[in-house]
């Protein structure tokens, strides 16, 4: 072998090496609820060298990079036997996202892809882009991957190279490897995206979590998260969606939002995660929210902090698609620690830390947003007051 070659093969095998067992550290700020981790967990420079570069000699003498990974994003999360996978959304610089697992010992660092990505089965109609898989390990003992599922437009004009239909895929598996393909959800909405299904049976039924939209950007007359039914899961078919989280002018949410990933059982509600997005003069903004809902009615929202839990920071802001955070997987231990994975800007993914018990506090005792300034103003004497007897006792 060339002795060029040789060195620049190993410099890349160190580097590759020394990214992904760069011990992660918690970061300095803290809000008290969650502990952001300093180093993202997963990035395009993550990938095996081998998915990018031809090893071969002969064939690549430069030792270049064929296949260029653009970004990993958007990461379903799961924990089995003790070891923790996301199964990530992988996109090339052709802009094709497809899936791949990585695992982890501890879940905060130490993320290794396996050495294929999931050749995804398709339906009869071909997906052209795949993306964002909420993983849910649902009591019917399968595994579920929920995701979006792309296609153009069939009624686009040939001008037109843009406009697309979401709608929501739905695969099922045993061991994250061996995937089953099921027929796409069917639900009364011209496009679906960011569904969720709901880890119980519901009234015997399977239970989602639905984003109905008209277009492919614009929710339109989606008025926000839905819920619906469905008797079977090889052919979901949903009849009725009831919003269960609306839109609300001046809102983190107020342009759209959707729910992450699966919700989280405690004594109290069910705890979620979403994302919320309002428009700006700088585009269109991502945060993440959290809400709870009552145990036994899965549509009634019992609590819910008013304003965003996770907010683009420092070098999260910017990205492929600048001021986004994005969160469909989350992991809870036996202790009670919540691992929360979340992506910034379409770029890259991300860790933070909670409990449950800090999440139920959070949910519960964070005030409501009361939609105008004045009520904001009136929360904010309340604290004040309190806070004034407080340090005179
Ligand atoms: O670019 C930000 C996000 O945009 C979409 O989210 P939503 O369906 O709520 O608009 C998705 O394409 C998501 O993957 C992406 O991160």
């Amino acid at each position: 072998m060339d002795k060029n070659f040789l060195m620049r093969l190993e410099m890349l095998k160190q580097a590759h090496e020394a990214l992904i067992t760069r011990p992660n550290e918690r970061s300095e700020e803290q809000n008290g609820i969650y502990c952001r981790f300093k180093y993202p967990i997963l990035t395009n420079r993550h990938t095996p060298l081998f998915w990018r570069y031809d090893l071969n000699e002969k064939t690549n003498p430069y030792l270049m990079e064929r296949i260029a990974i653009n970004s990993v994003l958007n990461a379903g999360a799961i924990k089995l036997n003790g070891k923790y996978y996301l199964v990530a959304r992988v996109e090339g610089s052709d802009r094709k996202s497809f899936f791949a697992v990585a695992e982890s010992e501890n879940g905060i660092d130490g993320f290794r892809f396996w050495d294929y990505p999931v050749l995804m089965p398709e339906t009869a109609i071909e997906d052209t882009n795949i993306y964002d898989m909420r993983v849910v390990q649902h009591e019917d003992g399968w595994i579920y991957g929920l995701f979006c599922a792309e296609r153009r437009d069939p009624n686009a004009a040939p001008s037109d190279q843009s406009s697309a239909i979401a709608q929501c895929g739905i695969a099922r598996t045993k061991d994250l490897k061996k995937w089953e393909r099921l027929a796409d959800l069917k639900t009364p909405s011209p496009q679906q995206r960011n569904v969720v299904l709901h880890p119980e049976f519901v009234d015997g039924q399977y239970a989602f979590y639905t984003r109905p939209q008209d277009g492919f950007i614009e929710a339109g007359t989606g008025g926000g998260i839905g819920f619906g039914l469905s008797r079977s899961i090889e052919q979901a078919v949903i009849h009725k969606e009831v919003v269960v989280d609306k839109r609300v002018y001046h809102t983190i949410s107020e342009l759209k939002n959707g729910l992450g990933p699966q919700p989280i059982r405690t004594a109290h509600g069910w705890l979620h995660l979403a994302h919320g997005v309002r428009n700006t003069a700088a585009g269109l903004r991502y945060v993440l929210y959290m809400f709870m809902t009552d145990l036994n009615d899965l549509a009634k929202i019992i609590y819910k902090p008013g304003g965003y839990f996770i907010a683009p920071e420092g070098e999260e802001r910017v990205g492929d698609v600048s001021n986004v955070v994005f969160g469909n997987g989350w992991v809870v231990d036996e202790d009670g620690r919540v691992l929360i994975y979340y992506a910034s800007s379409d770029t890259r993914m991300h860790v933070a830390e909670s409990s449950i018990s800090r999440l139920i506090d959070y949910v519960m005792h964070t005030p409501a947003d009361g939609y105008t300034s004045a009520a904001s103003v009136r929360t904010l004497y309340k604290m004040i007051d309190n806070n004034k007897i407080v340090q005179q006792q």
